[in-house]
C-alpha cells in the first residue's frame, strides 16, 4: 500500500436552528405574550492532531463529514439544543487547505491541537426577543444561519525534528536504525525505503529526545520525476535539521551538489535549514582518503562527521552534535508558522451602486410606467440580516427598517442621491425607499 498523505474531504457544519414564533397559551387567556425560544447552534467540524503516524486515509476513513444541526427553538422560551461538534482525527503535521480559496485553514504541529475548519451556524432568536414598546406581539422570529460548507484538502507532512536525505543506498535507514529503536528495512539495493519512517533518538544519560525521519533516496533528476521523485521531500520540509548522508566510496562531493540542486528545485528554503554531513561507510576506505574527501566537503560550509552506520564509528559524536545543533523548537515554530486564514469573517464594506432599469417593474407605485431607479446595496452585513427573516419578511419589515436606519443605510442612500419611490435592492430582496425626513415634514 502506498503511503497516502494527501486526502480531499468535504465538510459541512451544522445549521443553526430557527428561533421560534410562539405565543403563550393558557386556559382562560385569549392571547398571551410572545414566548418563542432561540434556536440552537449548529455543530462545528474540528480537526484534531493525534500521535498516530497512520496515513491520512486510514485514519480519517471517509470523505464526507456533516455535523448535526442546532435544534429549533420552542414555545415557553425553550431553547433548541446545540448540534454536537464532529472531530476528525489526523496525524500531527497535517495542514488543511480550503480547496476553493487555496488558503491554509489549519496547521496542526502539536499533538492535541484542535482547529475548527467549518463553523456551525448560529441559532436564530425567538420572537420574544423582538418585543418593543410599539411591538408587543412580534409575529416573526430569526432563522438559523446555515453551517459552513467546505471542500478541504488535507496534507500530511510528518513533523520530524531531523530529516535524512541522500542517494539510494547511502545508508540513511542504517543510520536511523543505529541511532534510534526504529526498525527500517535495510538492504543492498536502491529504493529499499518506499515510505517515510520515523524514529526517536534519545540523548545519552539525559531525558532529551528528538524524532528523525528517514525518507526514500533522492537521485539527480528527481525533480523531473526520476526515481521516486521528490514527493517525499514534503516530509522533511519542516524539519529543524537536515542530515546529508553521503557514501564515501562514491563521489560524495558531486552527490552533495546534485542533492542540493534537487532540494533547491523543490523548495529553496530547504537549503537555509541547519544541516550537517554524515560521511558514511568510512570503514571501507583508508584514513587518508577519508580525510581528503572530508576536506573537499568542508568547502560546502557544512560540518562534516565521518561515521560508519554499520560498524558504529562516530555515532556517539554524531548524536551529540545533533543535540547541540538542533534549533530550539519554539524559535523554529515561530519562524515556520504558516499564515492562517483569519477566524473571523470580515464583513465586506458597504457599497452602493445606482442603475436605471428600462422596464418599470419596480416595487414602488410612484414610478409606474417610468424607468425604474435602482440602488444596489452590497456589503455592510445587510443581506445577511435580511436572509434571517426571509420567511417572515412582511412581519419583520418594520423591525428591519428601523435596524437598517440605525445602522446608517438610509443616510448612506440619501447621501448617494436616493429619492422617494426608488427601489433598493439587497441581494434578491427589493423594497421601496422612502425619505423619513420628507414624511416628517409633510
Ligand atoms: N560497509 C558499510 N555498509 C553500510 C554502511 N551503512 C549502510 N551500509 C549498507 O548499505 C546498504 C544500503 O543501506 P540502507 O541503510 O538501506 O541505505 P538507504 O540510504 O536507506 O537506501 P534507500 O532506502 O534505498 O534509499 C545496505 O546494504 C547497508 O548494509 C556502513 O557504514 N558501512
Ligand atoms: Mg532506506
Amino acid at each position: 500500500m502506498a503511503f497516502r498523505d494527501v486526502l480531499n474531504i468535504e465538510v459541512a457544519a451544522g445549521n443553526g436552528g430557527d428561533g421560534s414564533m410562539s405565543f403563550h397559551r393558557a386556559k382562560y387567556m385569549e392571547k398571551g405574550g410572545p414566548d418563542g425560544g432561540h434556536g440552537g447552534k449548529g455543530g462545528d467540524i474540528i480537526l484534531r492532531a493525534t500521535q498516530s503516524v497512520e496515513s491520512l486515509e486510514r485514519l480519517v476513513g471517509k470523505r464526507k463529514f456533516k455535523a448535526p444541526n442546532g435544534g429549533y427553538g420552542e414555545g415557553r422560551l425553550r431553547q433548541g439544543a446545540d448540534g454536537e461538534d464532529v472531530f476528525i482525527d489526523v496525524p500531527v503535521g497535517t495542514t488543511a487547505f480550503d480547496e476553493d480559496s487555496g488558503k491554509v485553514i489549519a496547521d496542526l504541529v502539536a499533538v492535541g491541537q484542535e482547529k475548527v475548519i467549518a463553523r456551525g451556524g448560529a441559532g436564530g432568536r425567538g420572537n420574544s426577543t423582538f418585543t418593543s414598546s410599539t411591538r408587543q406581539a412580534p409575529r416573526f422570529a430569526e432563522l438559523g444561519v446555515p453551517g459552513q460548507k467546505r471542500r478541504v484538502r488535507l496534507e500530511l507532512r510528518l513533523i520530524a525534528d531531523v530529516g535524512l536525505v541522500g542517494y539510494p543506498n547511502a545508508g540513511k535507514s542504517s543510520l536511523l536504525a543505529a541511532l534510534s529503536r526504529a526498525n527500517p528495512a535495510i538492504a543492498d539495493y536502491p529504493f529499499t525505503t518506499l515510505s517515510p519512517i520515523l524514529g526517536v533518538v534519545q540523548r545519552e544519560n539525559a531525558d532529551e529526545r528528538f524524532t528523525m525521519a528517514d525518507i526514500p533516496g533522492i537521485i539527480e533528476g528527481a525533480s523531473e520525476g526520476k526515481g521516486l521523485g521528490l514527493e517525499f521531500l514534503r516530509h522533511i520540509s519542516r524539519t529543524r535539521l537536515l542530515i546529508y548522508v553521503l557514501d564515501v566510496t562514491r563521489d560524495p562531493v558531486e552527490e552533495l551538489r546534485q542533492l542540493q540542486a534537487e532540494l533547491r528545485t523543490y523548495d529553496a528554503t530547504l537549503l537555509e535549514n541547519v544541516a550537517l554531513i554524515a560521511l558514511n561507510k568510512i570503514e571501507l576506505v583508508d584514513a587518508e582518503l577519508a580525510s581528503m574527501v572530508e576536506d573537499d566537503l568542508v568547502h560546502s560550509g557544512l560540518p562534516v562527521l565521518k561515521v560508519s552506520a554499520r560498524e558504529g564509528h562516530g555515532l556517539p559524536e554524531l548524536k551529540e552534535t545533533l543535540f547541540q545543533m538542533l534549533p530550539e523548537f519554539e524559535l523554529w515554530a515561530e519562524r515556520n508558522a504558516l499564515e492562517l486564514e483569519p477566524d473571523q469573517v470580515i464583513e465586506a464594506p458597504l457599497s452602493i451602486t445606482f442603475r436605471i432599469d428600462p422596464a418599470a417593474k419596480g416595487v414602488g407605485i410612484i414610478n409606474d410606467g417610468q424607468p425604474e431607479r435602482v440602488w444596489e446595496v452590497h456589503g455592510g452585513g445587510f443581506q445577511e440580516k435580511l436572509v434571517r427573516f426571509s420567511r417572515y419578511m412582511e412581519e419583520a419589515a418594520e423591525y428591519l427598517g428601523n435596524l437598517f436606519k440605525r445602522q446608517g443605510l438610509y443616510n448612506a442612500l440619501k447621501r448617494a442621491g436616493a429619492r422617494e419611490g426608488d427601489t433598493v435592492e439587497i441581494g434578491t430582496f427589493r423594497f421601496e425607499y422612502f425619505d423619513e425626513d420628507e414624511q416628517d415634514r409633510g
